[in-house]
């Protein structure tokens, strides 16, 4: 017969094991069943250069209401420190640090990348139809003594037509 501690010890780790069971589980459900996953892909500079894709910051419009919009994240600001983009529909970000580990986050949008050195970080925004004006960029990693001066602005503008039309 086993003693009373004993007992204890397996109650503990059964249910050791039931959290990390339940915890992975959750994790494997919304990032296989609901697709939750990362947004941002990454790939290296080096990677970039080899597919031909441009690294000079800016912003294209390669279609209507679609862009390209390219941004070097370094200490500490962003350029370019301004985006402008008319009735945007989808927007691909470059974002990539040549220095330390940056972050780009868009205040009041689902938008929360990371930005690691050497990395190009790229993702898909379709900003909501009703997104419009001005938006504040803030690098969210700490990346040195002067990271709070680090922001830019982003400007949505939307013809008075497909505001019409938008939901
Ligand atoms: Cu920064």
């Amino acid at each position: 017969m086993e003693s009373r501690e004993a007992v204890f010890e397996y109650i503990w780790i059964l249910l050791i094991v039931a959290v990390i069971v339940g915890l992975s589980a959750s994790m494997a459900y919304y990032g296989f069943a609901r697709g939750l996953n990362p947004t941002c892909e990454a790939y290296t500079l080096e990677e970039a250069r080899k597919a031909g894709i441009s690294l000079e910051p800016g912003v294209r419009e390669v279609g209507p209401g679609i862009y390209e919009v390219t941004i070097d994240a370094r200490q500490f600001t962003f350029i370019p420190r301004e985006v402008v983009l008319k009735d945007p529909n989808r927007v691909t970000f470059r974002v990539y640090s040549l220095d330390v580990i940056h972050g780009l986050s868009i205040v009041g949008t689902s938008v929360n990348i990371m930005v690691l050195p050497g990395y190009v970080a790229e993702f898909v925004w379709e900003p909501p139809k009703n997104a419009k004006g001005e938006f504040l960029v803030l690098c969210t990693e700490y990346c040195g003594i002067g990271h709070q001066l680090m922001y830019a602005k982003l400007v949505i503008e939307r013809s008075s037509a497909q505001m019409a039309g938008g939901g």
